[in-house]
């Protein structure tokens, strides 16, 4: 049985959007954590090693680091696809951007918030100016990140836009808009984000 530590408004959500996608059987394990304002604390109960949200485990698995656990959950739960397996068209592609948000899109848009000069040859991401070219270059002819398909990708990154378009970390232009337009209208986003 899956078990996911969550706590609320927290890139956990966006697990629970997954786990409603796929049609896999959950169970959600509220846990607290350390907030920016000094407040709360890590949760002996949560098995993430620095105490944060998300983690899962399932099946005597412990799994954390949102991307890692999208890919542990599309690669096992099959009811609905949400992500291409090994072998299929489009897999490269599918590890290319689950890897890209926590690695690139995020310490970029964070660094940019909190006014850190980026360093190339030193920084393993990218400006965020740049970040923004990509993602607007890559969706600008495309529905979904891997085309067609909607996948996982979309909900870490697609439902994380439209976050940091609100919280003005990015902005908002007509092909982020209309791309994080199709993952919020989707019953499941409205369901756990609305
Ligand atoms: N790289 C991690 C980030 C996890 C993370 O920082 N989660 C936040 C909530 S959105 C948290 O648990 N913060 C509490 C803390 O930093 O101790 C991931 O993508 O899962």
């Amino acid at each position: 049985m899956i078990t996911l530590f969550h706590h609320p408004k927290t890139r956990s959500s966006r697990l629970i959007f997954l786990l409603e996608e796929l049609g896999a059987p959950y169970e959600i394990k509220l846990v607290t954590i350390r907030s920016r304002d000094g407040s709360g604390a890590i949760d002996p109960a949560n098995p993430h090693p620095h105490g944060k949200v998300p983690a899962l485990t399932d099946d005597g698995e412990t799994v954390f680091e949102t991307s890692a656990i999208a890919l542990y959950l599309t690669d096992k739960y099959r009811t609905t696809p949400m992500g291409p397996l090994p072998g299929e068209p489009t897999r490269g592609e599918y590890l290319s951007w689950l890897a890209y948000r926590p690695g690139v899109l995020e310490p970029a848009l964070i660094c940019r918030r909190f006014g850190v000069q980026h360093v190339f040859g030193a920084m393993g991401w990218a400006p965020a100016d740049e970040v923004e070219e990509v993602l607007n270059a890559h969706l600008a002819d495309r529905d979904y990140f891997l085309g067609t398909a909607f996948s996982a990708v979309d909900i870490l990154v697609g439902g994380g836009l439209k976050f940091m378009m609100m919280a003005k970390m990015i902005s908002e232009t007509p092909t982020l808009q209309a791309y994080t337009a199709r993952i919020t209208d989707r019953p499941a986003f409205r369901k756990v984000m609305g």
